[in-house]
């Protein structure tokens, strides 16, 4: 080992493609023509409803969801809305069941679980391992269409909600026996709820595929970087957990329409296990919605510490491991549903043990930090309020993961601030942190980075004022899911409400400040301005369509900063003539 230490050797290790830029760098826009402008046999729309380019794919994925998360927010700020006074401030009881339902199914099966993997990963993933595109182009885009035929599904029960007042009102949980007898109509979000695990397992095959076969010379799995690695994780859940939705979906269709009495307790079925079912998937799909943003994590903090990733072998392998060990806690959600005292115990020990591996990736982390020459830039920014959030957002798992706790805080707000601030802390942020991080590459344009930074401040800000009263009141006794509340709650109420709008303009005003930027004229001169060593870096901003003018080969590992590195953050805007 001590001799990899040497200079020489680290020079050595580093990707050949991987020299340092120089100033004149300017010949990206020259010479070539980008995936956006390239010409196809489709024109107009057509040319990116049809394309297989794996670029234009993660680019729709990025814009459809970017619609879907819109209206998941808008019901969000409704349903706070309804609830800064007790008794019914804005809506009815049974409109703001619909909003919670309709906000948790769009925020999770059409945002948070297709997310990461879906946009950067079909953009990135291929470029970061030296390949042309994905291994299956064409079914790439089938998992697209599936994707947008699922929303689309999943907004008509939205529609007819309008037309006829039949809002779904199940949770998105759809946890039966309601969902037998609710007069609503679950039968198409379900179908969409089908159809979208379709599309989930299509992509994970995909990335499969693709990192076994199509990465560049000389790449083995240990010279990837870390966010391909928990692609590669997230793939795999992605593979042998959905179909287990899947069933369940299709088992919940024919109880409703054929009666079979599976999970009916008037016909000798069993409730329960529909719980068990659902959670056998939904539990290790918190692994798909958070393994992605951990490896986004990973590589904006090797980029802006220029160091690399402390134990980069054990980050690789805790991703594994938390892939793995996330199949055998699901009935942590089940605590109070029905089980033996040893299946609880069991199921609570696996739990703290998933706490492990992750916690190894927190260490490492704040580990790759520690003498790293660290650059604070929004990403960055981002990737350290990511670390204090996801924590809050791990350890209040624990207090739920502990059965003698999850007793008294089971459907209480004390959950909702534990998983809003896993996934608003932990996997919204390092989404909007990677739409920083690769905005340069996909665009070739620079957002304005003070406005960037307020906006991470203020997201900071929100999540805790919306999140961090719920574990107060929670602790206390309010119930989720209720539109009403008792007076004692009535401030912790309106803290988190007020937090929302913090939040939500937030979130507005770096969408906005994205906007504003890829219409500017001004264009970069340099294909990596964070000068960063991962080979996505290395090609023209926006790639051209094959992605690489001449195949890479790789000779180190994804982080290899010999030492610290003078950047030219700061000269990178040139006035385009
Ligand atoms: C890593 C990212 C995580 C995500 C995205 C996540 C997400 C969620 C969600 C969505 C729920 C509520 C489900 C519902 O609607 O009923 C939940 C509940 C729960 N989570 Fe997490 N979680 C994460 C991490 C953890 C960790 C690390 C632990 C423990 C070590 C944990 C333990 C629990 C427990 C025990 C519950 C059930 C609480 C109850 O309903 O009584 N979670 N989580
Ligand atoms: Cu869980």
């Amino acid at each position: 080992m001590e001799e990899l230490r040497t200079p020489e050797a680290r020079e050595r290790l580093r990707p050949v493609s991987m020299e340092p830029l120089d100033e004149k760098d300017t010949w990206q826009s020259e010479g070539y023509t980008s995936f956006l402008k390239v010409n196809t046999q489709y024109k107009g729309l057509l040319s990116w409803l049809f394309t297989t380019d794996h670029k234009r794919i993660g680019l729709m994925y990025l814009f459809s969801m970017g619609f879907f998360f819109l209206i998941g927010l808008t019901l969000a700020f409704l349903m706070r809305l309804e609830m800064w006074t007790p008794g019914p401030t804005i809506v009815d009881a049974q409109v703001y069941n619909a909003m919670f339902t309709m906000h948790g199914i769009i925020m999770v099966f059409l945002f948070i679980v297709p997310g990461i993997p879906a946009v950067f990963g079909n953009f990135m993933l291929p470029i970061q391992l030296g390949a042309e595109d994905v291994s299956f182009p064409r079914l790439n885009l089938l998992s697209y269409h599936l994707y947008v035929i699922g929303g689309l599904l999943g907004l008509y029960s939205f529609v007819a909600g309008f037309i006829d007042n039949q809002w779904i009102d199940t949770g998105w949980t759809f946890y039966v026996p309601y969902a037998l007898s609710t007069a609503t109509n679950i039968t198409i979000p379900l179908i969409a709820a089908f159809i979208l695990g379709f599309s989930s397992i299509l992509t994970g095959l995909n990335f499969v595929t693709t990192m076994h076969r199509m990465r560049a010379k000389g790449m083995g799995f240990f010279q990837m970087p870390l966010f391909c690695w928990s692609l590669y994780s997230t793939a795999w859940i992605q593979v042998i957990a959905t179909p287990v939705i899947g069933i369940t979906i299709v088992l919940v269709l024919l109880e409703r329409w054929l009666g079979f009495g599976i999970f009916d307790p008037a016909k000798g079925g069993d409730p329960v296990l529909m719980q068990h079912l659902f959670w056998i998937y939904s539990h290790p799909a918190v692994y798909i919605m958070v393994l992605p943003a951990f490896g986004v994590a990973s590589d904006i903090i090797a980029t802006f510490a220029r160091r690399t990733v402390y134990g980069y072998k054990i980050m690789a392998f805790s991703t594994m491991a938390i892939a793995l060990v996330g199949y055998m806690v699901w009935a942590h959600h089940m605590f109070t549903s029905g089980m033996s005292e040893t299946s609880r115990a069991i199921f609570s020990f696996f739990t703290f043990l998933v706490a492990v591996p992750t916690g190894v990736k927190i260490f490492n982390w704040v580990a790759t930090l520690w003498r790293g020459s660290i650059i604070l830039r929004t990403p960055m920014l981002f990737a350290l309020a990511f670390i204090f959030l996801f924590s809050i957002g791990g350890l209040t798992g624990l207090v739920l993961g502990a059965l003698s706790t999850d007793i008294h805080l089971h459907d209480t707000y004390f959950v909702v601030g534990h998983f809003h601030y896993v996934i608003l802390g932990g996997i919204v942020s390092m989404f909007i942190a990677a739409l920083h991080y690769w905005f340069p590459k996909m665009t070739n344009k620079m957002y304005n980075e003070k406005v960037a930074n307020v906006g991470v401040l203020l997201y900071f800000i929100g999540v805790n004022v919306v999140y961090f009263p719920m574990f107060i009141m929670g602790y206390q006794g309010m119930p989720r899911r209720y539109f009403d509340y008792l007076p004692e709650y009535e401030t912790y109420h309106m803290l988190t409400t007020v937090g929302s709008w913090v939040l939500i303009g937030s979130i507005l005003l770096m969408f906005g400040n994205l906007a504003v930027a890829a219409r500017k004229k001004k264009t970069l001169n340099t294909r990596n301005p964070w000068g960063a060593l991962t080979l996505e870096w290395t090609v023209p901003s926006p790639p051209p369509l094959l992605n690489f003018e001449e195949m890479p080969v790789v000779t180190g590992g994804p982080y290899d900063y010999p030492d610290f590195k003078e950047t030219n953050l700061d000269k990178n805007e040139t006035e385009k003539h």
